[in-house]
Parts: structure tokens; C-alpha cells; sequence
């Protein structure tokens, strides 16, 4: 079309983790085809992909929805290690899937060593309030320990769901200039700021 200049996306690979049943795939489905699945769905490892708008460009996301069940281990590390952000989820409506982020958490960072961590901590099935078993200020706390990004969100609300993965996006472009930096260091005494990272 006369006048429309077409940008590439930038693209990004960004993985879903987090326990059996917390709402991977509801996220995923309702992000990418806009829809709530009530039915539970087989636990399979799926690929989505969509393109979004943040800070006025448009950045092309590859989903990985991973399974909570741990017989994936070995691919699930691979993903841990060649991927560009993550979404790491548990449900509010369960304790232990919020003990389960902390280990993740930390094997994420053994996995990847120096490399950054761009996250962001969601906590699932927000809209079950009578059921919740995981408080707004505990994902809180743990996101300020993280120094990440955190929601609580429902996979009903399309809305709550885009900004996970805005929020997604911000964090690999607030990290990657910093990358770049450390790969052509200017200055010696330019360091790597250490509390993005575990390892
Ligand atoms: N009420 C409510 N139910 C949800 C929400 N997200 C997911 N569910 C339900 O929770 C169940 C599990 O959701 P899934 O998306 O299959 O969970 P998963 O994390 O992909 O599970 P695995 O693939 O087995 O690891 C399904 O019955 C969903 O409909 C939510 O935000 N609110
Ligand atoms: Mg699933």
C-alpha cells in the first residue's frame, strides 16, 4: 500500500513454565487465538506465535507452552537455555506452585549462567478468589526479590493477558542493550549489573 512502510519484527522467543495445571496453555491459547479453553486440555508442548505493538514497534513472539510434568526435563532446559524471556506462572489458588517457582527459578539461572534472565512472575486464575491460597503481596515480595516484573492475571481477560507479554517484551529490550555493552566493553570498569542474574 502506497505510503505504508513496512518494519521487520524483532523476533523473540519466550517460554511458559510453571507446575502441572497453573494455566500455561490458557495463557497461550487465549494470547494467541483469543479464546478460553474450559476444557482441560492434554497436556502437550505446543508452539504459538503472534505479533504485538510495544513502545510503537512490533516485535514477532514464538510461544513455547511447555507441560508442568517433569518427563520433559531435558527440553525443557533446552528451551531454559536458548530462549529470549519467560514467563514463569503458578496458580493462586495453589501453594505448591508457588513453591515450585523458587527451584525453577534457580535452575533457571544455573542453566544459564552470565546470560540474562528477562522474566516476569504471573500468578494464574485470578478470578478464583474463594479459592486462593497464595496472597497478592507473597508473588509480590517475590517479584521485588526477582527484581522482575509481576501480575496476577486471568486467562479469561484478554486484556490482563496482552500485558503479560508486553511486559514480557519490555523486559528482553531493557535487557539486551545491556548485553551488548558487556559483549564490547567501552570501558574496563563497565560490569555487568549483577542482580538481574543467579549463577
Ligand atoms: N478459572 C480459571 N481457570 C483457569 C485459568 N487458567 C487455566 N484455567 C483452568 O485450569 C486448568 C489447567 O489449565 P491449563 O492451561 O491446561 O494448564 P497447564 O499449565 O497448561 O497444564 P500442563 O500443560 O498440564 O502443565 C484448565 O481446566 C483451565 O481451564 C484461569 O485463569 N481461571
Ligand atoms: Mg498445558
Amino acid at each position: 500500500m502506497e505510503g505504508l512502510v513496512q518494519r521487520p519484527a524483532k523476533g523473540y522467543r519466550v517460554v511458559l513454565l510453571g507446575s502441572v495445571a497453573v494455566g500455561k496453555t490458557a495463557l497461550a491459547t487465549q494470547f494467541a487465538c483469543g479464546s478460553f479453553p474450559e476444557q482441560c486440555e492434554p497436556s502437550v508442548e505446543d508452539l504459538f506465535s503472534k505479533v504485538i505493538e510495544v513502545n510503537a514497534k512490533p516485535a514477532l513472539l514464538e510461544i513455547v507452552d511447555t507441560v508442568g510434568a517433569e518427563h520433559l526435563v531435558t527440553l525443557k532446559d533446552l528451551y531454559i537455555k536458548n530462549s529470549d524471556g519467560f514467563v514463569v506462572l503458578y496458580s493462586v489458588c495453589s501453594e505448591a506452585s508457588f513453591e515450585a517457582v523458587r527451584p525453577l527459578r534457580e535452575r533457571m539461572g544455573r542453566l544459564r549462567g552470565p546470560k540474562a534472565v528477562p522474566l516476569v512472575l504471573v500468578g494464574t486464575k485470578a478470578d478464583l478468589d474463594a479459592e486462593r491460597q497464595v496472597l497478592t503481596a507473597q508473588g509480590r515480595e517475590l517479584a521485588s526479590e526477582w527484581r522482575c516484573p509481576f501480575l496476577e492475571v486471568t486467562a479469561k481477560s484478554k486484556l490482563m493477558v496482552d500485558q503479560v507479554f508486553t511486559q514480557v517484551v519490555r523486559e528482553m529490550e531493557a535487557l539486551a542493550p545491556r548485553q551488548e555493552v558487556r559483549q564490547i566493553p567501552i570501558h574496563p570498569q563497565i560490569t555487568w549489573p549483577s542482580e538481574r542474574f543467579i549463577g
